[in-house]
């Protein structure tokens, strides 16, 4: 842990000589903060009380043990042992040997300051082949975390699906590209809501529609820094038009049948939501005109995941683009994947596109990331901390849903042990500090976000990049499994204490 701060109070002193005019020029009129606050706090408000200062991760990342009490496979399993798939052909067999570690790393999420926890289930630890009989022993795993992080005066949430599908699923049925998936993703989430929902009260169904889908059924190429940068995830198809469109739709239903059987299953007071990466359009000039373009283009982008689940149907521009390949789905279908929520989770990491307005189209057009625009560590990471003000503000104006958590946000990082023994990871500090006092604009103007968690709690598998694009704000050594808190964990458990960036 970083206890010396020596540079840092010279920082302070800094801060604090110029706090005073920044002080003055807001004006008397902002709220102020508490009566003890320091010289060195600016007066801007606060985030709501009450706010969950979160940190997340997901099973297959962290968790190892992947045969351990009658674990099912998944296709991360299967992918991650396909040759070529992984970087340096790493897998999740040991990861952060979280299975066996837990209450070490609920310790440690203590110790930082984090007063939530997003963590995904593994579905083939509960149903090791889908469906049918579940697994007690699995759900016996996330009862004692539960209890754990309950112990430590942290928040669970809990995700239900974070892209490790069981892989008789994929055997037996293609997968997502069958309606057999949906129907069992909902009988699994029932069965989760009753045996956790006594003391788990904020459920997300699925994790990322847009990533596992496009990713994991067709791969995506994006330009980068003028380089073309390709992703995939499991199972790694290359699926024809049609059948991608059909695999959407299943994951969206698939979405609203979990809902539907949480609310049947669980207890009454559980909230549930989607966490999806919601694709955002950033207005590259702040006048109405352009804001009100980019939320157009933002409603399109999202029309095949938020859009239907929050608006009970496909965009016309969305079917009419997909034509004959668009997907087959009836009324019930429709009204499943509307089903009402408590609240709606996004994944902010980056702008998806800049726009202005235009005279010409749907009302808007792309403007290109200039080659030098910067980005952070990870390929596909251009920067653009303004998006975690827009992504909030755009979700609440167009679809106006209760509740919002950005359920993740965060950069990797070239992170190494320093000779001290600390992680100085400047980087991302610069990042979260960045996007977060955006966030705390969008909610001093009223936008309804409850809550933040930052990918990651720890340096986990980084999916196809392997266990080289470190994500946390804990170091881990791989080798010995050693956790050392970076900077950017001291950095955050000054923001949450303080309920503020600026
Ligand atoms: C998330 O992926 C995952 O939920 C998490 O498991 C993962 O470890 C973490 O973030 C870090 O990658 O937006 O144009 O770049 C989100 C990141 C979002 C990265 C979609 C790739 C591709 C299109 N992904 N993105 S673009």
């Amino acid at each position: 842990m970083i206890t010396q701060f020596t540079r840092l109070d010279v920082a302070k002193v800094a801060i604090a000589a110029t706090a005073t005019s920044s002080d003055a020029t807001r004006g008397a009129a902002q709220p102020v903060r508490g009566t003890d606050m320091g010289p060195e706090q600016s007066a801007a408000p606060q985030f709501p009380n009450g706010f969950y200062w979160g940190v997340a991760t997901a099973a297959y990342q962290i968790e190892g043990s992947p045969e351990a009490d009658g674990k099912g496979k998944s296709i991360w399993d299967t992918y991650a042992h396909t040759p070529g798939k992984v970087k340096n052909g790493d897998t999740g067999d040991v990861a952060n040997d979280h299975y066996r570690r837990y209450k070490e790393d609920v310790a440690m999420m203590k110790d930082m300051g984090a007063k939530a926890y997003r963590f995904s289930i593994a579905w083939p630890r509960i149903f090791p082949n889908g469906a049918g009989e579940a697994n007690p022993k699995g759900i016996d795993f996330y009862s004692r975390l539960v209890d754990e992080l309950l112990a430590a005066g942290i928040e669970p949430f809990a995700t239900l699906y974070h892209w490790d599908l069981p892989q008789a699923l994929q055997d037996k049925y293609g997968g997502w590209q069958s309606r057999e998936t949906p129907k069992a993703f909902g009988e699994y989430s029932g069965y989760v809501a009753k045996n956790l929902g006594d003391r788990v009260k904020h459920f997300f169904t699925i994790n990322e529609f847009h990533s596992f889908v496009e990713m994991g059924h067709q791969g995506v190429e994006l330009m980068v820094q003028g380089k073309p940068v390709r992703i995939e995830l499991a199972p790694g198809l290359k699926l024809e038009p049609a059948a991608l469109n059909q695999v959407r739709h299943h994951a969206v239903l698939a979405h609203g049948l979990s809902v539907q059987a949480i609310r049947a299953m669980g207890q009454p007071d559980i909230k549930v939501g989607p966490a999806e990466v919601i694709n955002t359009a950033v207005p590259v000039i702040d006048s109405p005109h352009h804001t009100k373009a980019a939320e157009a283009a933002t409603r399109e982008l999202n029309a095949a995941y938020l859009g239907v689940m929050l608006e009970g149907m496909y965009s016309d521009a969305y079917l009419s683009r997909a034509g004959k390949d668009a997907p087959k789905f009836t009324d019930e279908d429709l009204r499943a994947i509307a089903s009402p929520l408590d609240f709606v989770g996004i994944n902010v990491y980056r702008p998806i596109i800049y726009v202005m307005a235009s005279d010409d189209g749907p009302g808007y057009r792309e403007v290109p990331f200039n080659v030098s625009h910067p980005k952070m560590f990870s390929s596909w990471h251009l920067l653009g901390p303004e998006v975690l003000y827009w992504a909030p503000k755009q979700l609440q104006s167009i679809w106006e849903p209760k509740e919002i958590y950005i359920t993740e946000n965060g950069c990797a990082a070239s992170d190494q042990v320093a000779a001290d023994g600390d992680v100085y990871d400047s980087d991302r500090v610069m990042y979260l500090r960045n996007g977060l006092a955006q966030l705390q604009r969008a909610a001093a103007e009223g936008v309804r976000v409850k809550g933040n968690f930052v990918w990651s709690a720890m340096d986990n598998f980084e999916w196809s990049s392997g266990y080289g694009t470190r994500f946390g704000m804990v170091y881990v050594d791989f080798k010995t499994q050693k956790r050392t808190p970076k900077l950017s964990a001291a950095w955050f458990k000054e923001a949450a204490s303080r309920n503020a960036i600026v």
